[in-house]
């Protein structure tokens, strides 16, 4: 049984419903294992919240005062300051996106620094991405001169630092440099032209303190402008960076799953967003001392494994296995035989760390951002990199020798793995397929309905992975390509959507272009900020077109949101006019609603009606040509994201 939202029209799953559906049988095997061995995971903990708070889910509850908290209901319909509930919920939902916001303004900052101190001479890395690096400098009309790569590279990087830092009303650069000339025109109409992340919080926070802005309006346009801070600044800024610094990846075959660990290795994860210290301890952990420690100490070699973004970064560059997600972290500890996890920044639950504890599993953090008491910390600073090499080495060995710790009574590794082919790029998508005008063919004639780009979290409020697997095979057996990122692109590597036999689950038309071009049907493009990747593919594609993205058969796709990342992702994408398909609940949109008992009007019990119909009905559809759906149940939400892409092709007549 799991848990009756009635106001929600929805249902949250149980324990046992998770590890009944769940698609993954590694995950089965180690939520009963975990359970067996007297621990508990976000499962049991999600289970003591319930039910959860009314007003937090509807995001009535409004905390941005002391005076406060204050609950809209019937007889209290406003705040103690006089706040309604269209501003309230707003404002939640405006919040959460500047939280994102920032967390990627972070990554974002460390990525670009390290840019920067290569240039500078003072970090021991090599710049990788040349190519990335000569095609910035051209679109963003940089003199190359005589310049070498790391002079060029450090002028593209103060570039990107304006773009975090901007506080005069100067355009973006990136964004004036990539975005598409219709939407330009869009929010410029609109006024919703942003001027840098470090502004639009500063802005958004403002707007939305005591005794500030009461028009729900102007705050749904300071979330726009947010939004496209967010895209340009931010996530273009991460991934770009990253690129320039790491190199643009290529695809590769790997295998991932929990089964990549081995009982007789030392088992090495490595966890967050942002992965530069981790550059340097792989190259540690290849000295042939290292390996050499890990033999004296009994094991037969060393296995690095990925989690969360920065295991899906390292898959993509270099075939590093990856093995799970956010809420998968806590089951990889429960196979007893992870030695270390090296985490750096975001997504890192400290349920984990409670795990790693019984079973005496090494917790190492790289961030200052991210302390996790009772781990050993050994920060990385691009501006104090001195010690980067010194503490990479003490990283690998401090990891190698947690292997002589481990308690092997309670090791159980699910022997379980999954080919898999990662690596795509923007690049290597638009080449392998033979080009974007190569694409739109396929996409006009139908052998490919449609592109949608599901990624994101995990949440506790839907039976884990089974939405976006369940989602993602629908929308396969029906010719649409899917692109991945992050956590989603776990449960498709896992469940073997990203291997090339996967082309049997496709539609006739889909199945023919898989085989003809030698690609799985669903595309792993790296971590979060790499879902610029799917936007500059829908970007170049309706260019090619010579149609506006929004009439184009995309979508973008988010079951099962949770960090508050999440928000900006989708709204990202909705402000390019590529509608969004979200599952449960989540700040943005409102819940699905249920009709109030005995309202004569047909008025709903949601948050707010006003916002609910800005961002699910006509208010978003009108400014940007596109809108949100939430369904959490993923075969419905699938048939509405076939019926969106066929309303887009039967408007191009395709
Ligand atoms: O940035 S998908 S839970 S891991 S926030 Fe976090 Fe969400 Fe996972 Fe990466 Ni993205």
């Amino acid at each position: 049984m799991g848990y009756t939202y009635s106001y929600l029209n929805a249902e949250m799953p149980d324990k046992d419903e998770v590890t009944r559906k769940t698609p993954n049988d590694a995950t089965k095997q180690l939520i009963k294992k975990i359970s067996q061995d007297g621990n508990e995971t976000y499962l049991d903990r999600f289970a003591a919240q319930q039910p959860q708070c009314a007003f937090g889910l509807k995001g009535t509850c409004c905390r941005m005062c002391q005076w406060g908290p204050c609950r809209i209901t019937e007889k209290s319909p406003r705040g103690i300051c006089g706040r309604s509930q269209d501003e309230i919920v707003i404002s939640n939902i405006i919040r959460s996106l500047i939280s994102g916001l920032a967390a990627h303004a972070r990554h974002a900052h460390e990525i670009i620094y390290t840019i920067k101190g290569i240039a500078a001479g003072k970090l021991n890395l090599k710049l990788k991405g040349e190519k990335r690096v000569y095609e910035l400098a051209e679109k963003l009309g940089l003199n190359t001169g005589d310049k070498g790569l790391e002079e060029l590279a450090d002028n593209i990087a103060d570039i990107l630092v304006e773009d975090l830092n901007r506080m005069n009303a100067d355009n973006m650069t990136l964004l004036e440099a990539y975005a598409p000339e219709e939407r330009k025109r869009t929010w410029k109409e609109l006024g919703i032209l942003p001027r840098s992340a470090s502004y639009e919080i500063m802005e958004a926070l403002h707007m939305t303190t005591l005794g500030s802005c009461t028009d729900w309006k102007a705050i749904a346009s300071q979330e726009k402008r947010s939004a496209l801070a967010y895209c340009y600044s931010t996530l273009f800024g991460s991934s770009f960076a990253s690129e320039i610094l790491f190199g643009i990846p290529e695809p590769n075959e790997t295998i991932v799953n929990y089964g990549v660990l081995k009982e007789d290795h030392v088992n090495i994860l490595v966890h967050g967003h942002s992965p530069v210290m981790i550059e340097k301890v792989l190259e540690k952990i290849n000295l042939p001392e290292i390996q050499d420690l890990a033999k004296e100490y009994g094991a037969k070699g060393i296995v690095v494994g990925g989690l969360c973004c920065t295991g899906a970064e390292l898959l993509a560059r270099y075939g590093i296995p990856s093995v799970t997600n956010i809420l998968g972290q806590e089951f990889v500890i429960g196979t007893g035989a992870v030695d270390c996890v090296v985490v750096d920044m975001q997504c890192v639950i400290p349920g984990m760390k409670i795990l790693a504890d019984c079973y005496g599993t090494q917790i190492i953090t790289t961030c200052n951002s991210n302390r996790i008491p009772g781990a050993v910390h050994l920060p990385f600073d691009p501006e104090k990199p001195e010690t980067l090499d010194a503490d990479a080495y003490i990283i690998a060995k401090t990891a190698v020798e947690a292997y002589k710790n481990r308690d092997r009574s309670k090791i159980s590794i699910p022997d379980i793995t999954t080919k898999a082919v990662s690596g795509w790029s923007y690049e290597s998508i638009t080449q392998t397929l033979g080009g974007t005008d190569n694409i739109l063919k396929l996409l006009e004639s139908g052998r490919i309905k449609g592109i949608a780009t599901v990624v994101g979290c995990n949440t506790p409020k839907a039976v884990y992975e089974y939405n976006h697997v369940t989602i993602v095979k629908k929308l396969l057996e029906a010719d649409i390509l899917v692109t991945t990122t992050g956590c989603c692109s776990h449960a498709l590597l896992n469940a073997g959507l990203c291997n090339k036999e996967a082309s049997e689950l496709c539609g006739e038309g889909l199945k023919s272009v898989a085989e003809e071009y030698g690609i799985p049907p669903v595309l792993a493009v790296g971590g979060c900020v790499d879902n610029t990747r799917s936007l500059r593919l829908f970007i170049t594609l309706a260019n090619e077109a010579g149609k506006a993205i929004k009439d184009m058969p995309f979508m973008f796709v988010g079951p099962e949101p949770g960090n508050e990342k999440t928000v900006g992702q989708g709204l990202s994408f909705l402000m390019h006019g590529v509608s969004n398909l979200v599952g449960f609940p989540a700040p943005i949109p409102v819940p699905i609603p249920k009709p109030k008992e005995g309202a004569v009007d047909g008025e709903m019990d949601r948050g707010s009606n006003n916002i609910a119909d800005y961002f699910g009905g006509n208010g978003a559809l009108e400014e940007l040509g596109a809108k949100i759906y939430t369904e959490p149940y993923p075969e419905a939400a699938a048939q509405i994201i076939k019926m969106h892409i066929k309303r887009k092709r039967n408007g191009l007549g395709w």
